[in-house]
């Protein structure tokens, strides 16, 4: 049986990843920090299946203890300070963890077992001002904000190790992906949040910032295939996972507000607090590579992203229950 570690598997992609390894047939370690509340409530349902080890990757001496203890097959490096606005507020955070953490993580397994498969979760917001459209591996790079120049850092440290050291580290440069358990600070699950809550009256209004901004937003559960997908390649390499499709943040809205009855026009207010000091206003991803390369395609439409994302929320707020 396998053995893989996930950092970040209290995350959206963790908790997806970490069921479709065990599906799978692994053993799955998940690398947790210490916090004074317990946050497992996106693993909860799988949490007797996983064996969570606890570990920081501001920590490089835990990085190390816990692959010579658990001795992985593979490492799927999916922990980040992942919020692009809070990136201004704390830039050099987001650095340690989300840039620097690779370099930790890294060097914690040429020192224990340089044979250990890496996956980096690397993103189109490294893209940013973006240099060509659609976006495609060869692209240059022009991040917009501190999180996009961290995770810049993060996917060439991972190429540098793959060429300095012959280390099998492969980077997947993923467009936003989304799901009932995504955070609910981001904005399509603000969005579908709020759409329930106003359904179901229990808020009258949406605060929101740039409606203008566009992404390929596909879906969580079919991108953790194609982490798994890299890792099986006899050769490491970069590969971008996005849906093809471009949406705006309005036409966002027009999907959500509309699969309930309900003009958006009448609830959404602009309000500067969410505008960014620089915007990404464009992304749009080639995944072609990951199609013939890894035989990976979505299954999952934009229309259908939205409207299982506003269902879970309903359904969730309908039983009582508080946002996850
Ligand atoms: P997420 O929900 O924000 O999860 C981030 C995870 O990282 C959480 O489990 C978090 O733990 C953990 N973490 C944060 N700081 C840590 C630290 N110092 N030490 C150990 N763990 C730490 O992010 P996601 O959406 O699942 O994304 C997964 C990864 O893919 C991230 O690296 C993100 O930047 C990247 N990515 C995401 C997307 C997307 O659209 N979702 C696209 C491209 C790339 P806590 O629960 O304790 O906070
Ligand atoms: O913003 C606009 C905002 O925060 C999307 C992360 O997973 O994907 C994610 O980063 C767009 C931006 O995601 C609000 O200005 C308008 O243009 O949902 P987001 P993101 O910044 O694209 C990438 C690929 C990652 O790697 C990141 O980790 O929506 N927007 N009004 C708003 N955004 C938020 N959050 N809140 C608003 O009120």
């Amino acid at each position: 049986m396998p053995t893989a570690l996930i950092t970040g598997i209290t995350g959206q992609d963790g908790s997806y990843l970490a069921e479709f390894l065990l599906q799978q047939g692994y053993r799955v370690v998940g690398m947790v920090r210490r916090t004074s509340t317990v946050n497992f409530h996106r693993i909860a349902h799988i949490q007797d299946e996983v064996e969570l080890v606890s570990g920081d990757m501001l920590d490089q001496i835990s990085l190390v203890h816990i692959l010579e203890e658990y001795r992985p097959d593979e490492i799927y490096n999916l922990a980040a300070q992942s919020f692009v606005q809070t990136s201004w507020s704390q830039p050099v955070f987001t650095g340690e963890v989300t840039a620097l953490g690779v370099t930790r993580l890294l060097d914690a397994i040429r020192i224990v077992d340089p044979a250990i498969r890496f996956y980096q979760a690397s993103s189109s917001e490294m893209f940013g001002k973006v240099r060509e459209v659609p976006q495609r591996e060869t692209t240059p790079f022009y991040p917009r904000s501190p999180y996009g120049v961290a995770k810049v850092y993060g996917h060439w440290i991972t190429v540098n190790y793959r060429e300095s050291y012959g280390m099998h580290c492969t980077s997947g440069i993923l467009f936003n992906h989304e799901s009932p358990r995504r955070g609910l600070e981001f904005v399509t699950r603000k969005i579908t949040h709020h759409v329930a809550q106003i359904k179901l009256g229990m808020a009258d209004e949406l605060r929101l910032g740039n409606l203008d901004a566009r992404r390929d937003w596909g879906f969580a559960g079919d991108y953790v295939r194609a982490m798994w997908l890299m890792l099986q390649q006899e050769t490491p390499d970069d590969y971008v996972v996005a849906t093809g499709e471009t949406h705006s943040v309005a036409e966002f809205l027009d999907e959500a507000f509309g699969y309930v009855d309900l003009d958006w026009h009448d609830y959404v207010v602009q309000d500067p607090r969410y505008m960014r000091p620089a915007e990404v206003d464009l992304l749009v991803g080639d995944a072609s590579k990951a199609g013939h390369a890894l035989g990976w395609e979505p299954n999952v439409s934009f229309a259908e992203l939205v409207h299982m994302m506003v269902d879970a929320d309903l359904e969730m707020l309908r039983d009582g229950g508080t946002a996850l």
